[in-house]
């Protein structure tokens, strides 16, 4: 069985529904979800002019392969209606591979650890709240101490319940 921490994001449409969508083929195609983060409303991160998103972290079991996870991903994105335009557009949902196991993951199409995970408050947050102590197989650091040393002030506020 394998760890994978994905990390869901929508600000397009209904966000809630589409969020609730993901983990239900999440659990149908990919694995079981054994933790998830609250959601959390953040500011738009890269291109501002769009609506806020909503994002949530999730840790999954699978026994799909990492590039398998991708491919299933993508299928869940794109029959919710995933449009891909320019780089960082609006979108109704995103799944994004943040960690896999303690893989490093360097292919055309997926690249494990994410990038931009250090980058990030609107990834780091809900992160912190499930899997503080996982550490970046590249970086060396937890993901706490990553969100600690994290320069980016974008607001991450978790919705109430
Ligand atoms: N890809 C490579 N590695 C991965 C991975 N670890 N997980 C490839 C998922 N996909 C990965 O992604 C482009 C390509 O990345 C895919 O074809 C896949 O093979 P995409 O989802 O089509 O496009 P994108 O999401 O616009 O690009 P990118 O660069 O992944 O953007 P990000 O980093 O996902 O950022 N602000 C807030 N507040 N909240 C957000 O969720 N999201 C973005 C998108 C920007 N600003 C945001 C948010
Ligand atoms: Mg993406």
């Amino acid at each position: 069985m394998n760890t994978a921490i994905l990390h869901l994001g929508s600000n397009l449409g209904d966000r809630l529904q589409q969020l609730e969508e993901a983990r239900r083929q999440l659990q149908l195609f990919c694995g079981r979800i054994i933790r998830k983060s609250a959601i959390y409303e953040t500011a738009p991160w890269g291109v501002e002019d769009q609506d806020d998103y909503l994002n949530q972290a999730l840790i999954l079991e699978t026994k799909l392969s990492a590039q398998q996870l991708l491919e299933q991903t993508k299928a869940i994105e794109n029959r919710q209606g995933r449009e891909r335009k320019e780089r960082w557009a609006a979108r109704t949902l995103d799944i994004d591979i943040l960690f896999y196991n303690t893989d490093s993951i360097q292919t055309q199409d997926l690249t494990v650890p994410h990038p931009r995970i250090a980058d990030r408050r609107f990834v780091l947050v809900p992160l912190a709240e499930i899997a503080s102590e996982w550490i970046h197989p590249d970086i060396g650091l937890s993901v706490q101490q990553l969100l600690e040393s994290c320069g980016d002030k974008g607001e991450v506020k978790a919705l109430p319940g």
